[in-house]
């Protein structure tokens, strides 16, 4: 067997669903793409994008002496319609990917395990793994690898997984060969873009993070955009909407990973019993789930946007009881949530 394919076999044995190779290189278009993406300001307050972009979208600026990069895909693939609790408007919708349990956390357990394995079998060949911590860009290297390809909704899509797989990598010094990349299979499809709450695609393959709600729930800081608040329903951490509307999930799997089984309490929880939790209980309530890194105020900020949007007369107390919030973000939002629920039967 060649070196590919047992690290292949490896992988998939470790609870890979996914296994493709390919070159510690990528073509002049994604430094390109992610230079406009910066340009036009779409990263919005997450300034490290802007960082290291020289080692993002080249492999080898990253790791010079980086030969092959071994690109493992983890299905997530949700066991409901993850857009069903969007109805339920005294409730929150988190999304498919934070219901259980960090997929870093488990990601990186088995690739480390991979790559001790490619240690020991071939020893002095130099390995890193990563996963979301370094600037890869997993995307691309992902269709490079044949996992899949960066559908319209910009990200990767497989035959077999749809919309749900999460990416990690090993970059090796070992020439491994590549598989063939993916092509492009969205053709004249446009349901992703179409289904956007908030209209955060300027044209297809291209997202404005400002305007989606994955950003303003997790990675934006202060209050959100008052104009884009009523648009965010009850999505109170990541968003689904792109992901769960493209046909291609009709391949997809529910996976049978118990980290990610969503745990009853993030099923569907009430807005009210969320509105409650102090820094302790947030903390209990998020331990391991990639929720804690937001921490309380910006989770119960949320909260806040999304009882304003429930039209629920009964939550118009719980907004007003956080309109003094220590948390001047938190007491702004719950001003905007209890007035907007004034006149809510
Ligand atoms: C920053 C980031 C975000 C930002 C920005 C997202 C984005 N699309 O850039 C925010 C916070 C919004 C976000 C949200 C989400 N994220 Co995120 N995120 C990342 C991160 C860290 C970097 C992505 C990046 O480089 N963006 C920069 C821009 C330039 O990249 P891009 O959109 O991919 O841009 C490409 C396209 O625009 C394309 N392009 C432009 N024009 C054209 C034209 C044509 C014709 C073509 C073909 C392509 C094309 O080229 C660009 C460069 O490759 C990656 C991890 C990583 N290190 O790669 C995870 C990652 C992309 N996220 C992931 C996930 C799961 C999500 C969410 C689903 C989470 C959720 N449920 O809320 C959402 C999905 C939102 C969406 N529709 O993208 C997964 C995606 C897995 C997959 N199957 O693709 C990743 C890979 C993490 C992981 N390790 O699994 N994320
Ligand atoms: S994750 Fe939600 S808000 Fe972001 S682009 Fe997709 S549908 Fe729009
Ligand atoms: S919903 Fe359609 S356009 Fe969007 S990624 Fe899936 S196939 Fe492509």
């Amino acid at each position: 067997m060649g070196a590919a394919d047992a690290i292949r076999a490896q992988a998939l044995s470790l609870g890979f669903d996914a296994v493709g190779f390919a070159r510690a290189h990528l073509g002049a278009e994604v430094r390109e793409r992610l230079m406009h993406f910066l340009a036009e300001g779409r990263h919005g307050s997450m300034g490290w994008m802007a960082d290291r972009t020289e080692q993002r979208a080249h492999p080898r600026a990253l790791w010079p002496e980086a030969a092959s990069v071994v690109v493992l895909g983890l299905n997530y693939g949700p066991d409901t319609d993850p857009l069903a609790t969007l109805a339920e408007t005294d409730r929150a919708t988190v999304s498919v990917y934070a219901r259980n349990r960090d997929y870093h956390d488990v990601l990186k357990k088995r690739l480390k395990a991979l790559g001790r394995w490619m240690a020991e079998r071939w020893p002095g060949a130099g390995i890193k793994v990563f996963v979301d911590t370094a600037p890869v860009a997993e995307k691309p290297l992902a269709q490079a690898a044949g996992l899949g390809w960066q559908g319209k909704h910009t990200n990767l899509v497989a035959r077999g997984h749809g919309s749900w797989l999460f990416l990690g990598e090993v970059f090796t010094t070992l020439d491994l060969g590549t598989d063939d990349a993916e092509a492009d299979h969205c053709g004249s499809c446009r349901a992703c873009l179409d289904a956007c709450p908030t209209a955060a695609f300027p044209a297809p393959y291209e997202l404005d993070a400002r305007r989606c709600i994955s950003y303003l729930t997790i990675e934006h800081r202060g209050p959100i955009d008052p104009a884009l608040r009523p648009l965010m329903g009850n999505r109170i951490y990541g968003c689904d909407d792109c992901l769960a509307v493209c046909p291609w999930n009709k391949f997809a799997q529910a996976h049978s990973e118990p980290a990610f089984a969503p745990r009853a309490a993030l099923r569907a929880p009430l807005l009210s019993d969320l509105a409650a939790l102090d820094d302790p209980g947030f903390r209990a309530m998020f331990a391991g789930s990639p929720v804690k890194r937001i921490g309380r105020d910006r989770f119960v900020r949320n909260v806040m946007v999304a009882i304003g949007n429930s039209g629920e007369g009964a939550l118009r107390g719980t907004a007003q009881g956080l309109c003094e919030d220590a948390d001047a973000t938190v007491a702004e939002a719950a001003r905007w949530a209890a007035q907007r629920l004034e006149d809510a039967p």
